[in-house]
């Protein structure tokens, strides 16, 4: 950004080197990963947010979709004819925007992102079969929880519309808690997110596996982090030859972490807008509006970015190819396209000097470690850095500032 002008300095010592030499970068990679828990997944994941589905995006209108993509894996039914008609190779690869991608290409949205088939599912992916879509025939928490519980024992997975326009997955039901695996959150109690009446709409459908059997996590919902403690009792029974029974009895302490990510309404820019990093202090680059969820990249002083959306205090970082992340936006500031530059003054003040090759060499060489959608020059910088106008900013115009420059 203009504003670290005097930087140039300190990096012009290093500057062929920079132009040659790529430094290991802190960044981790976007895509999903073995160990990722899918049942996290939600549409805000900043890997998937902007994906199209025809007219609409993931993060707007992905509910469904991240509810089925949750139920593929849950189900173990991405084989090899799935993985094909998916265009990955592995189930590592999958993840909602691969879904929603596959059902795109095959015209299976309607405009608007609704779901124009019951059964393409099943042609992307065969060993899921669509049984049916109705609705709930309970109106009381107690018989909803046990409607569903029967369908599940039936080995259906069951996909529940909370409110009329948001699909959740129900992941199992213990008395009259129904747990859920929720697209838009990460609360886990349906009841108590969604303000349910009874005769829910409904999907049904049954994959390669059945529902795994369910067990009470004994969670909590709350909006923090929140540690809870469990007293579990072990009872060991010896009996003797004289038919004297002792009874033994242990007690250990059992402690559950639970997180429960509360996101604000996603609401999508009309253009991009260009922000750049005004703190000392580094910020974290998270998968979901919340600093609750998973850090995937590091903001730091003078970083540039374009934000595509907003949620609550956070913007979603946009790159070239997807998005990158939400980041706090209270120790950022919009840059100004009202400046005029001219070529080769990057810093824009006046002159065409060793501080500009500076700021150039840096953009360059963090070009290669920065994450697809930061930079440490802004749109209008970046024009003024292309010296020789050949809609490029590379070695050519380092070239040129040396000629100019060092004569
Ligand atoms: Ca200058
Ligand atoms: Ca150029």
């Amino acid at each position: 950004m203009h504003t670290i002008c005097k930087k140039g300095m300190i990096s012009l010592s290093l500057a062929l080197l920079m132009l040659f030499g790529a430094v290991a970068g802190a960044f981790r990679p976007m895509s999903t990963t073995a160990a990722e828990d899918y049942r996290m997944w939600t549409q805000l994941d900043g890997r998937w947010i902007n994906v199209d589905m025809n007219g609409t995006t993931i993060g707007r209108s992905g509910c469904l979709i991240t509810s089925l993509s949750i139920m593929a894996m849950a189900s173990g039914s991405l084989d090899s004819k799935a993985l094909s008609n998916l265009g990955i190779s592995n189930a590592n690869q999958f993840n909602p925007g691969v879904l929603a991608t596959a059902y795109r290409k095959r015209g299976a949205f309607t405009y608007g992102g609704g779901i124009a088939s019951w059964g393409t599912i099943n042609q992307i992916i065969p060993s899921i079969t669509f049984v049916k879509d109705a609705y709930l025939k309970s109106y009381t928490r107690s018989s909803i929880a046990s409607e569903i519980k029967s369908m599940m024992d039936q080995g259906m997975y069951v996909i529940v519309n909370v409110n009329g326009h948001h699909w959740v997955l129900i992941e199992g039901v213990i008395g009259d808690k129904v747990y859920m695996n929720d697209p838009a959150t990460h609360s886990t109690l349906m009841f108590d997110q969604y303000a349910i009446s009874g005769g829910n709409e409904y999907w049904a459908l049954k994959g390669k596996n059945p529902p795994a059997a369910f067990k009470d996590p004994n969670t909590t919902t709350t909006t923090k982090k929140v540690t809870t403690t469990k007293k579990t009792t072990t009872t060991t029974t010896t009996t003797t030859t004289t038919t004297t029974t002792t009874t033994t009895t242990t007690t250990t302490d059992t402690t559950t972490t639970t997180t429960t990510i509360v996101t604000e309404p996603v609401v999508t820019l009309e253009a991009p807008e260009e922000y750049y990093y005004t703190s000392d202090k580094t910020a974290d680059v998270y998968t979901m509006p919340s600093e609750l969820s998973e850090s995937v990249a590091q903001m730091k002083n003078g970083y540039v970015f374009e934000i595509s959306a907003v949620s609550g205090d956070y913007g979603l970082i946009q790159g070239e190819s997807e998005s990158l992340g939400w980041v706090q936006l209270k120790d950022a500031k919009k840059t100004s396209a009202e400046k005029k530059y001219i070529a080769g003054d990057i810093n824009n003040d006046m002159k065409v000097d060793i501080y500009d090759l500076g700021l150039l060499s840096e953009y360059l060489k963090n070009l290669k470690v920065l994450p697809d959608g930061i930079a440490t020059l802004s749109n209008c910088e970046t024009e003024a850095a292309d010296i020789n106008c050949d809609g490029k900013v590379n070695e050519g115009d380092v070239l040129v500032y040396l000629m100019l420059i060092c004569i």
